[in-house]
């Protein structure tokens, strides 16, 4: 099983790097992975095992981030208590093929398992996205997402590509917002 020991930290280059797209069919070793990865998004969010296993709670995570270059990530985002998670899937090469003027940001900032420090400020992204993307099976999807799912989606869409979420932050103004943009709590 994925534990923290498995995710890679800001400096290493692989989080820098722009990860390979992957080819269908994916291999075993690619089909595990992507199990693993949504198995600890599973276990990070159950408040026992992630005691248990020293896990820090997430609602995605990058193939990048256990140091595999590929573009893959899985998204674990929950639903109202007892009710189904809003968006769970493993995307594969996924792409952004449209999304909103408008922005939005989690008031709270945003963390990253890969980054172990806090770095305050809005990031802001788009409020909504069609996203483009093959589950581990090969087949494409096409789906709109908004608010709180888009973010987490574009999120690790940026891991994908080398990104890390405080290089959208504006370090010298970091809670400051156009007003058009969303704030989502
Ligand atoms: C990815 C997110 C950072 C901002 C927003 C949030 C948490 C992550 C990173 C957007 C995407 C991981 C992947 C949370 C969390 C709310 C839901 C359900 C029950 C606890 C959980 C806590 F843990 N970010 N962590 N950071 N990343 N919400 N929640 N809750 O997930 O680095 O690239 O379990
Ligand atoms: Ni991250």
């Amino acid at each position: 099983m994925i534990t923290m020991k498995n995710i890679i930290r800001e400096g290493n280059d692989t989080l820098r790097a722009e990860a390979k797209k992957a080819t269908f069919p994916l291999t075993d070793e690619q089909l595990q992975l992507a199990h693993d990865m949504m198995e600890f998004l599973e276990n990070s969010q159950d408040p026992k095992i992630a005691e248990k296993y020293h896990l820090r709670a997430g609602v995605g995570l990058a193939a990048p981030q256990v140091d595999v270059s590929l573009q893959m990530a899985s998204v674990l985002v929950p639903g109202p208590e007892g009710e189904a998670p809003l968006f769970k899937d493993t995307i594969v090469n996924p792409v952004i093929i449209s999304h909103s003027v408008q922005g939005a940001a989690l008031s709270e900032g945003e963390g990253c398992l890969s980054v172990d420090r806090d770095v305050p400020g809005y990031v802001v992204r788009h409020d909504r996205i069609t996203l483009r993307y093959y589950d581990i099976d090969g087949n494409q999807h096409k789906i709109r997402l908004k608010n709180y799912p888009a973010i987490v989606c574009q999120h690790e869409i940026d891991h994908l590509h080398g990104i890390l979420f405080y290089d959208h932050i504006d370090h010298e103004h970091p809670f400051t917002m156009e007003n058009e943009d969303l704030v989502i709590e």
